[in-house]
């Protein structure tokens, strides 16, 4: 059941119900029928008309639904309302999306983050549940043990919530101490709309046996991998899990600590699906989301995957002209990835410090240990000295500093930083 609001989104009402077939789907579902309404006003009571709300009931009999999905979120007292009125399951977008995270949840941190989620989301709706068990007993004399039955399970609840929030703490906690570890190398993270191609890119680039599937929400972990093969100095690279339109707050809230492989990130890879039709809006959804987080500011490149599925060859390159600076790969056929390690190369370089060293001509043969820890951009042999111009990665002026000092450095050093 889509609806067109009057604000109305970015998205098209066919494209925002087609997506929400695909979730269905991937949650196990069988879509019978969908309808949609433009609304002007929402009924605080049952979110629809109450002649849609009819109409509803009648494609529900017909298709003898068992479940009716609504595109938008609805209050738990709509979602009541309408399960009274329609006789079946009413779950909305954000609780689809909330199933889908469930079932894909392998890791110790993601199934924390998703049933954290959960229970948050349920919180507010406990009354529904059990509403329908009085109703199942029927006496309004059992009403007061439900109320309390509720107001137990809220504890239960509100307890659980607390316990996860702390194992999440513990969690963060731990990864805040691998992060440090990992703070001197350049960090690259993948980010994007769900299926795109975020992970295939991530094992083209290494070789990791990260799960690619044609399904939504594949990835649920922040997989990061180091790469040395091919770069200059290593890089690490984040997978992330894909983004949507209209991601449940709470979803979000609880996969913080997940998002921050985003977050602390120096170079995102903006991946979309360019053989998709809705890849603009997707891209849209992606930056909206990286707002959110506060990620927003940080260095970016556009990469336009899946070309090898777009026919029309010409609707390539009139967007290659517009987006000049944008990288565009198969991750398939493995056609650009050549361009992506220059780009990222590209915006790593941007990000080296300039140096000026000195060394005296007995510590030449330290020339070449130099280079592999910075870019030795300008040599000069001509004066009394040597003098070298570099560009050091974080961390590689240090160990510059350890050389000289291990054979005794007699120059000026590294003092001098360059503009
Ligand atoms: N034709 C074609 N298919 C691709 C390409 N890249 C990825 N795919 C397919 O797209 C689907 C999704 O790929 P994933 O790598 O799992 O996408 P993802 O962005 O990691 O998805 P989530 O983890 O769900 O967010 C898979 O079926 C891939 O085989 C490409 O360049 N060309
Ligand atoms: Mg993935």
């Amino acid at each position: 059941m889509g609806a067109v609001l009057p604000a109305g989104g970015a998205v098209s009402l066919e494209s925002s119900l087609e997506e929400l077939d695909g979730l269905a789907t991937t949650a196990g579902y069988e879509p019978a029928g969908v309808l949609s309404q433009r609304l002007t006003r929402i009924n605080p009571k049952t979110f629809l008309g109450e002649g849609k709300v009819e109409e509803l009931g009648q494609v529900v009999k017909m298709h003898d639904a068992e479940v009716v999905i609504f595109d938008e979120d609805l209050s738990p007292g709509q979602t009541r309302n309408l399960e009274k009125e329609l006789g079946c399951r009413i779950i909305d977008r954000s609780w689809l999306i909330l199933e889908i995270f469930n079932e894909h949840a392998h890791t110790r941190e993601a199934k924390t983050q998703v049933e954290l989620a959960r229970l948050k989301y349920a919180l507010p709706r406990l009354t529904r549940m059990w509403g329908h068990l009085s109703r199942q007993r029927g006496g309004i004399g059992l009403k007061d043990v439900g109320e309390t039955q509720i107001q137990l399970d809220r504890r239960l609840i509100r307890n659980e919530i607390s316990k996860l929030e702390k194992k999440l703490q513990q969690i963060e906690r731990e990864k805040k101490t691998q992060r440090k570890s990992r703070q001197s190398i350049y960090k690259v993270a993948l980010v994007g709309y769900t299926n795109v191609g975020k992970s295939s890119l991530m094992n083209q680039m290494t070789g990791a046996g990260t799960l690619v599937e044609d399904k939504l929400f594949a990835t649920l972990d922040a997989t990061v991998r180091k790469i040395q093969k091919n770069f200059p100095f290593p890089i690490l690279l984040a997978d992330t899990v894909g983004l949507i339109n209209k991601l449940p707050h709470d979803l979000v809230a609880s996969f913080k600590s997940t998002l921050d492989e985003v977050r602390y990130a120096d170079l995102l890879l903006k991946v979309e699906d360019v053989s998709h039709p809705d890849h603009a809006s997707h891209a849209e959804t992606t930056d909206r989301l990286l707002h959110e987080l506060g990620a927003d500011t940080i260095d970016s490149l556009r990469v336009f995957n899946k070309i090898d599925r777009v026919a029309d060859k010409s609707v390539l390159e009139e967007a290659k002209r517009r987006y000049p600076d944008a990288v565009w790969l198969s991750c398939k056929t493995g056609e650009g990835m050549e361009a992506l390690r220059k780009s990222i190369v590209g915006c790593y370089e941007k990000k080296l410090g300039g140096y000026r060293l000195e060394l005296d001509y007995e510590q030449t043969r330290l020339v070449p240990e130099i280079r592999k820890l910075a870019f030795v951009t300008r040599e000069d042999y001509s004066g009394e000295n040597i003098v070298l111009h570099l560009k050091a990665p974080p961390g590689g002026k240090e160990k510059i500093e350890a050389l000289l000092a291990a054979f005794k450095a007699s120059g000026d050093g590294l003092a001098v930083p360059l503009p």
